[in-house]
């Protein structure tokens, strides 16, 4: 009863006492409320209003009480280490007072034990060096240089899980930052906080749009690459998907998820209306009249599929009142009806009669999709495909009625990829096709941002009974000729190919057989042999390629890079949380501050130049146009509102409606064949002639970048180079750089969209200045009307300077754009440099966050790989600021004291003694007293004074070895300053407390072993009186796992025909790339998470899937453990490159341990 009470209570507490009764039928109490998910929500309050008001509230509270119990984890686990400090220091003997403690532990276990069960490796590993986020904080050694950390944020490379779980990991530390934010006071910084918390989350979904012939195959398609029987209803012979369904990935929980949304009742009621007009028409009501028979069959599919044989002769009101619309009250009310399903069947069944008109069925079943706007379906487990894209599957050809069509028009323009669907039997012979995608062009292209266009040819498996004796030949061979001839015909439409550049991918032509793939992988899921499913995956790649186009959505989903920008973002924010705690460096500041706002105007100028470079361009084809189109507008009228071999009488009815509805004429129905007639479009198109190439070059889709966005790319205020000087302010730069990075994301997508807008300016802006003569002229009636109406619209045409307006409001629309872009620009980075540089040290800063940053740089480095890595300052535990240690001086010893944030620099590479068959010589300027390092070898130097420092890697001597082997490469090290102090060289070694290790040091022939100071988790350190050759070594050979990297070289492909090599190295850790890379030139080196541990002298397989015909040799391969200089590949993959395949996915598998997989990744070889 208690549990109820506190529901209630919250209930109450939140004005939502009308919801009491609902959550008590369905019996929730205190611990349903606490696990409430998205799917409860719908289901318990189906309107958005109320349920956004109750989420919000819901999810505060969670986060108050998650917090809650964090901290008293955090309290009482110090209390409980502060307890065992003092017993420990004053008996020796921890034990009698640990058990004493026994009570307060299991207070600290149990909320633990709460937590989701499963605990990813990289939290784990990521919790064992930095401790839990419960409340451990790094500690310091006995330097006082906080090595434990900093080693683990540039050493531990190690992680090996796929960047998806990084996601998860990041946004849990993130939605822990905001509910320490959450009860600060609102300060101008807390707020901005706030909001960049929250716009991490925005993500921009990527649109394919599914087009094609009624019956070509597209539901089913859908449903077999996302790996199911049924979900869109498809299949009955004159059935077909009537409304747009947009499908997209259940991100949530495991439910299948129909959510559909009804036009109003107002729209279904005027959409009545005209087709009671029409029917007028045809009963002679009007002088002339000219009715297509196809508008009938349509108008009656809708009435008789929601009225049945009732709607027969019914009046409007008759038909518009409410006891038809019963079952869905969801219509009346606005909002939107929901379907939660366990299985994708179940939904597939209820959402049919909202979906598909079904003209053959027998008996009366009420249908509602005339009703329906849209509707979206959530699939569960299909993040891999859909986390960031939608397929739409889109009917028809637009729609008359007007929200649907609105809505139509915008899904077309925001299609990112368009996938056309055809039967592969008819695939250039029917006109449809080529249709959809001649009658949409200008919505995609110019008007919208598709990138790449797909022609999908289905039904493969579909032959004459003839033919079946030799069916895959017969399939192969015309799989590859309607390739062919598609990609031929396509070459020759002319509208498509203005509107593009057509680089390579532009076009694509797959050849799928749904059915096939569905039969085989269902025999797959049943047989277990090996063999048989090699074989079946090899028929299913040859005669249907769905695992190709599942591979074009994997793409185009890119979850690494959306992770990529949550992760930088975020370590942004964290950056400027850290660095607005240290205040004391106003100097500083307000230099840096300086040379940035100067450079901010140097670099807007540039801007400028090529946004008023294009307004001229612009300006000048307009003007041309204006004169064009004021010469021939009557020629431009007269194509829509007295075509040839239209009879004027007959077209009577089409001028008038196209008046009535602003110039447009929409025919009805959903037959593709159908185009709208445009009169504004019409008039503007001598203009859109004329820059249509311009447009082009400055708005690309695809291919070249085009002038502005190239401006927006190379934009940049360089933060990096101010590091070195001021590596005091590192924190607030890195911050800049971040918000840098996220603006000019943003100003691409605005570019894109506002580029749209402009593009439609002239239609828009013709039917503005058109809009009152339509209003007038669609009220002439009786005799001689159509020809009034025509008199009415030339007269208005040519005296009212509508070509002018058109030009005037285009080129408004480009200033609009420029000062967008730099307004942007400035003000947004002027307000990230007040906040960050200028903004007074606040004491309203949420409690430490230097755990979470910690984890957020480590998260941030991995990702962007270490070799692009920028120069950062990993952060240390706040209070501990410096180091000091003595040094001799001419002038004798003195103390000197230094930063313990540790400075990643750039080296240099020394061209003069790099030759090519020379390994690479660096050198690092390190600019004062400090810790560096060197962000391509990992060595890292102590330095007493500024000092540039000299190193390259060299040959082992084995007769100077003797037993002993080497640990890492030998460098060979100078400073001719003398300031190195200390020296930190990288192991790989996954257990530090490996005392086999240690450092040799070689003197003119001689080898000295010097015992390391310390051996952290990354690095041995070690004190340096004078400098020449160091490296690691080990007394006796061990085949204890090391952390490794694999290294991937692609060869590039000689002619087309030959195949592509790609080299696969395994090498330890602890080996530079850059020596590597030396070796490999020649190849393209490519960057993935190469991280992994391996076993020394471990037997290692490689697999290579997603292109049909590789080879790879060996079959095993060694992994040596071995320094030598010269780095031999491992394996070699032999690619065919004539598949087309995009990425391949390998896997390396460790043959002493079932072949169990040690690392994997996709790797793009295009
Ligand atoms: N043999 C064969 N039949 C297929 C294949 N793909 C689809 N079909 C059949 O083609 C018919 C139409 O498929 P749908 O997926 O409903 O077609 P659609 O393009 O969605 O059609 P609309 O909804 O009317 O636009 C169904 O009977 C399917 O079973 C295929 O690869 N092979
Ligand atoms: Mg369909």
């Amino acid at each position: 009863m208690a549990s109820f009470d506190f529901v209630r209570d919250k209930l109450t507490e939140w004005n939502h006492r009308d919801l009491i009764q609902r959550f008590e039928d369905e019996e929730i109490d205190e611990e349903g409320f606490l696990s409430l998910e998205e799917t409860d929500l719908m289901k318990l309050i189906p309107k958005a209003g109320p349920r956004c008001r109750f989420r919000k509230k819901h999810n505060k509270y969670l986060k108050k009480r998650q917090r809650h119990n964090d901290d008293m984890n955090i309290q009482e686990a110090t209390s409980l280490s502060a307890t065992i400090k003092v017993s420990k220091s004053s008996s020796g003997n921890v034990t009698g007072e640990m058990v004493n403690q026994e009570p307060r532990q299991k207070n600290i276990l149990k909320p633990l034990r709460n937590q989701p069960p499963k605990r990813s490796e990289t939290e784990r590993s990521l919790d064992t060096h930095f401790g839990t986020l419960e409340g451990s904080v790094p500690t310091t050694d006995m330097f006082g240089v906080g090595e434990t950390v900093y080693d683990h944020l540039v050493g531990d490379l190690c992680l090996t899980l796929p960047e998806i779980e990084t996601k998860t990991e990041v946004k849990k530390i993130m939605q822990r930052v905001e509910s320490k934010l959450d009860d600060l006071p609102s300060t101008k910084l807390i707020d901005f906080l706030r909001g960049k918390i929250q716009t991490l989350e925005k993500d921009k979904k990527e649109i394919v749009g599914v087009f094609g012939k009624t019956g070509a195959g597209k539901s089913f398609l859908i449903n077999t690459i996302l790996g199911e029987k049924k979900l869109l209803p498809s299949g009955n012979q004159g059935a077909c998907t009537s409304v747009m369904i947009q499908v997209e990935a259940n991100m949530t929980d495991s439910k299948y998820i129909a959510e559909i949304e009804f036009i109003t009742e107002k729209e279904w009621k005027e959409e009545l209306r005209s087709i009671f007009r029409d029917r007028s028409y045809e009963d002679g009501n009007d002088e002339d009249q000219e009715r297509d028979d196809d508008d009938d069959d349509d108008d009656d599919e809708k009435i008789s599929a929601l009225y049945g044989k009732d709607g027969r002769g019914a009046t409007l009101e008759e038909l518009m009142d409410r006891k038809h619309f019963r079952e869905i009250p969801e219509f009346r009310l606005s909002v939107k009806k929901i379907f939660l399903c366990d299985t994708a069947e179940e939904l597939s069944e209820k959402i049919t009669c909202y979906t598909r008109s079904d003209t053959q069925s027998d008996t009366f079943k009420r249908q509602y999709w005339p009703l329906v706007k849209c509707i979206t379906i959530k699939v569960p487990n299909s993040k891999d495909l859909l986390e960031h894209v939608v397929l739409v599957d889109l009917p028809g050809n637009g729609d008359c009625n007007k929200s649907r069509d609105e809505m139509w028009k915008s899904f077309v323009g925001n299609c990112s990829a368009v996938w056309i669907v055809s039967d592969i039997a008819r695939a250039t012979s029917e006109k449809e096709s080529w249709e959809i995608l001649d009658s949409t062009v200008s919505l995609i292209g110019p008007g919208g941002e598709c990138r790449s266009i797909s022609f999908i040819c289905t039904k493969t498996d579909d032959i004459e009974e003839n033919q079946k004796a030799n069916a895959r030949t017969f399939i192969l061979r015309r799989n590859e000729t309607t390739k062919r001839q598609v990609r031929d015909k396509f070459n020759k439409q002319k509208e498509v190919k203005k509107h593009f550049s057509g680089g390579k991918d532009f076009l694509q032509v797959f050849t799928v057989s749904s059915t096939e793939y569905q039969k085989e992988k269902h025999l797959q899921q049943e047989e277990t042999g090996t063999i048989t499913k090699q074989i079946n995956i090899l028929f299913l790649t040859d005669v249907s390629e769905i695992p190709k186009l599942q591979e074009f959505l994997r793409n185009l989903n890119d979850r690494s890079t959306k992770t990529s920008d949550y992760v930088s973002g975020a370590y942004g924010i964290l950056s400027l949380i850290e660095g607005a705690k240290s205040s004391d460096m106003t100097d500083s500041k307000e230099e840096v501050c300086q040379v940035l706002e100067q450079r901010l105007k140097d670099e807007l100028k540039s801007i400028g130049q090529t946004m008023d470079e294009a307004y001229e361009t612009f300006e000048r084809c307009l003007s041309e146009g204006v004169r064009q189109s004021e010469e021939s507008c009557e020629k431009l009228m007269n194509k829509v509102i007295a075509p040839r071999g239209k009879k004027g009488s007959g077209y009577h009815k089409v001028v008038k409606t196209l008046c009535k509805n602003g110039g447009v004429y929409k025919p009805k129905g959903k037959r593709q064949r159908r185009r709208e007639i445009n009169l504004n479009e019409s008039l503007a198109s001598c203009m859109i002639k004329l820059i249509d190439e311009e447009f082009k070059t400055y708005f690309p889709n695809e291919g070249k970048r085009g002038p502005i966005r190239e401006q927006i790319e190379t934009f940049t205020l360089d933060t990096n180079s101010l590091v070195g000087e001021h590596p005091e302010v590192s924190l607030h730069l890195i911050f800049l750089k971040t918000e840098e990075t996220e603006l000019k994301a943003k100003l691409i997508c605005d570019l894109r969209e506002k580029k749209k807008k402009i593009y439609s300016t002239l239609t828009e802006s013709i039917k503005d200045s058109m809009l009152q003569c339509y209003i007038r002229s669609s009220e002439h009636a009786g005799k001689d009307s159509l020809k009034r109406m025509k008199d009415e619209l030339h007269h208005h045409m040519k005296n009212n300077n509508i070509f002018q307006k058109a030009k005037k409001d285009m080129l408004g629309g480009l200033i609009n754009l420029k000062d967008h872009i730099v307004m942007q620009l400035k003000c947004k980075l002027q307000e990230s440099m007040d906040l960050s540089l200028k903004t007074p040290n606040s004491s309203f800063l949420p409690d430490d966050v230097t755990v979470e940053y910690n984890k957020m740089k480590m998260y941030y480095e991995k990702l962007m790989g270490c070799s692009g890595a920028v120069q950062f300052t990993p952060r240390l535990d706040l209070h501990i600021k410096t180091t000091a240690f003595e040094s001799l001086s001419e002038n004798g010893r003195k103390r000197v004291q230094v930063s313990t944030s540790v400075t990643m620099l750039k080296p240099e590479i020394v061209k003069d003694l790099t030759t090519h068959n020379h390994n690479p010589t660096y050198r690092l300027q390190c600019p004062k007293a400090g810790i560096f390092q060197c962000s391509s070898t990992g060595l890292v130097f102590l330095m007493e004074g500024k000092g540039d420092v000299v190193y390259k890697v060299t040959q082992w001597d084995s007769s100077l070895l003797g037993s002993r082997i080497p640990a890492g490469p030998l460098f060979s090290i100078d400073c001719p300053e003398q300031s190195v102090r200390q020296l930190h060289l990288p192991h790989c070694m996954c257990d530090e407390k490996d005392d086999n290790l240690s450092l040799a040091h070689v003197t003119d022939g001689n080898m000295e072993i010097v015992q390391p100071l310390k051996t952290t988790a990354t690095h041995v350190i070690v004190n340096v009186t004078h400098l020449s050759l160091f490296g690691l070594i080990r007394d006796v050979f061990s085949f204890l796992p090391v952390r490794s990297q694999v290294l991937l070289f692609l060869r590039p492909q000689g002619n087309r025909h030959q195949k592509r090599k790609l080299s696969v190295m395994l090498l330890p850790n602890n080996v530079p790339l850059c020596e590597v890379e030396h070796l490999q030139k020649g190849s393209t080196f490519i960057q993935t998470s190469s991280n992994c541990t391996l076993t020394p002298r471990g037997k290692y397989g490689l697999c290579c899937e997603l292109v049909a015909n590789s080879t790879i040799q060996p079959k095993s391969g060694q992994f040596d453990y071995d320094y030598s200089p010269n780095f031999h590949p491992t394996f070699q993959v032999f690619l065919d490159c004539m598949s087309g395949a995009e990425n391949i996915r390998l896997s390396l598998l460790d043959r002493g341990s079932n072949d169990q997989r040690v690392w994997e990744c996709l790797v793009p070889t295009g």
